[in-house]
């Protein structure tokens, strides 16, 4: 249900942001507001989708001038030395490798 609201661009919440940021078929239509990323196109993004390390805007300009240390607010550092996207941190996913981006995350 979340994930078909966010589909429809109506609502954003963290979870569907999540699932449509690793399942790219899901396009969000960000509404474009004070907590969104503009791109050079004029398209908007999720604040949060801002200098992560994946390229969300059509023409990469989320992530043209970003970081290369990893240490943007929106990027997680593993400790095997990969860079993530900041909000797969604790989403149930192994998504560095070596799952430090699911350890000390709070439980339930
Ligand atoms: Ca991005
Ligand atoms: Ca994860």
């Amino acid at each position: 249900m979340l994930s078909k609201l966010c589909v429809l661009g109506v609502v954003m919440c963290l979870v569907c942001v999540i699932n449509a940021k690793k399942d790219k078929r899901y396009l969000v239509r960000e509404v474009c507001n004070s907590s969104s990323f503009q791109c050079a196109d004029k398209s908007c993004i999720p604040g949060t989708w801002y200098c992560d390390t994946d390229e969300d805007c059509p023409d990469g300009s989320d992530e043209a001038r970003c970081p290369t240390d990893c240490s943007g607010e929106n990027q997680f550092k593993c400790n095997n030395g990969n860079c993530i996207t900041g909000v797969f941190k604790c989403d149930g996913d192994n998504d560095c490798g070596d799952r430090s981006d699911e350890l000390n995350c709070p439980s339930g």
